[in-house]
């Protein structure tokens, strides 16, 4: 397929193949990213995504669907078997498409949501102020005490206060369990709908190293790409609990997602979907998961032993929020992002509870195992990062984010400049070059 990619279009085979040799030679620590399998990529790159499919399987409106109701069928019958819940839906092209599905399912615009708030680690689709979900929907967020975990009292309190049609549990960025049986008690109470959007945690959930929302949500939705490691997609799962408080729960979300939202679902997609579920129904998963958590947990020790703060001060899942105020005070997610990019470890910055600054200039940084993990690497790996990291910042530590926005652009630029040329940092890379030569990339020789 290479080959026929480097005749065609050579420019953009040369730009893969330089992403290749970035996703090979870096350590990938972005906790939402993952290494999907050759055999994923084999069914996203085949000729499934030639075919229009509108419908449901053996109910369609084009012809010549007899395989792709087969697909399908199959990757709907493995996610309920893996979630153990009655109905799945594999058709959204995301997560944001899964999650917007279940507001038009089962709310009327003007409806109140409850969401976690963005700036506190929740996701823009759970009713942020600039995405969409806010404008259809009030929103009404809930936020995180001081430890970092989220404010039950308080999600109880805004509850019985705003009577909210639908309730998400799910994060962008929480490095704890989720309280779903707290969620519950309390949707139920008010007579709302829980869902729970478990994006993140969905691979940690099939290996039982988190609880699953299963027995307490009426509605779970879930991108495929992250610690699921499957192709990117989204899966929108109605339990028996949400059938049994509405039998047409599952018919009213296919309806919301096709053809409420979105056209032809993506077969390729499907199909790799299929794929990977069929993979994380295997033994070998949950020792992934297993191991994905065993890493975090090492590498939230060794981050704070090289003296970084984290963020209710440690990991109980796939990720750390380093609170990097003490080094830099506000903003200073921006120059490590930047920093550790040249030392060749891809990170994202990241607002802190309270943050001080924005999202774009934000008081944090977001890491995670999941990629790693899947590579192979284990605890002691996770210490030596640490170390590169510490010594990282070490470089840029006496940077500071200018709060007015002329000032800033000039300071940010020089910064970029200096950063990219620092010796020690190329130093580390190389390093690092070295190290993640012995771990495997799937699908890269
Ligand atoms: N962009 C995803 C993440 O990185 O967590 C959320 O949509």
């Amino acid at each position: 397929m290479m080959k026929a990619l480097k005749t065609t279009d050579p420019q953009i085979y040369q730009l893969v193949k330089k992403e290749e040799k970035r996703q090979k030679y870096g350590l990938e620590m972005i906790p939402s990213e993952n290494y999907t399998s050759e055999a994923v990529m084999t069914v996203m790159g085949s000729v499934l995504t030639n075919k229009y499919s509108e419908g449901y399987p053996r109910k369609r409106y084009y012809g010549g669907n007899e395989f792709i109701d087969q697909v399908e069928s199959l990757a709907q019958e493995r996610a309920k078997k893996l979630f153990g819940v009655p109905h799945a839906n594999v058709q959204p092209y995301s997560g944001s498409p899964a999650n917007f599905a279940v507001y038009v399912g089962v709310c009327e615009p003007g409806d109140t949501i409850m969401g976690l708030n963005l700036t506190d680690g929740g996701h823009l689709t759970h009713g942020w102020k600039s995405s969409i979900t806010s404008q259809f929907y009030k929103s009404v967020p809930y936020h995180v005490k001081a430890d970092g975990r989220v404010d039950m009292d308080e999600v109880r309190q805004l509850a019985k206060k705003h009577k909210p049609k639908l309730i998400w549990a799910g994060a962008t960025c929480y490095p704890f369990k989720y309280e779903y049986k707290e969620y519950a008690e309390i949707a139920d109470s008010v007579g709302a709908y829980f869902a729970a959007d478990i994006a993140h945690v969905a691979g940690l959930i099939v290996a039982g190293v988190h609880p699953s929302p299963a027995k307490y949500a009426h509605i779970i939705t879930s991108t495929t790409h992250k610690t699921l490691r499957g192709p990117r997609g989204g899966i929108i799962m109605v339990t028996q609990k949400g059938l049994d408080k509405d039998p047409e729960l599952g018919n009213k979300i296919d309806i919301a997602l096709f053809p409420g939202m979105q056209g032809g679902p993506h077969d390729h997609q499907t199909g790799a979907i299929a794929v990977a579920l069929g993979e994380a129904l295997r033994p070998s998963f949950k020792r992934y998961g297993q191991q994905v958590v065993n890493n975090s947990y090492a590498l939230a020790e060794a981050l704070k032993e090289n003296g970084f703060k984290l963020v209710g001060n440690g990991s109980e899942n796939h990720l750390s929020l380093i609170d990097l105020t003490p080094i830099f005070g506000p903003g200073g997610g921006y120059f490590v992002e930047y920093a550790l990019g040249v030392a060749g470890i891809t990170v994202n910055k990241q607002t802190i509870p309270q943050e001080p600054s924005s999202p774009y200039f934000p008081s944090g940084l977001r890491i995670g195992s999941p990629a790693l993990t899947t590579r192979g690497m284990k605890e002691a790996h996770m210490k030596r990062i640490a170390k590169w990291a510490r010594s990282a910042v070490g470089e840029i530590e006496d940077y500071r984010m200018p709060m007015d926005k002329e000032g800033r652009n000039e300071y940010l630029k020089e910064f970029k400049i200096k950063t990219a040329k620092n010796k020690t940092l190329i130093k580390i890379s190389k390093e690092i070059e070295n190290f993640c030569s012995k771990f495997p990339v799937p699908g890269i020789k």
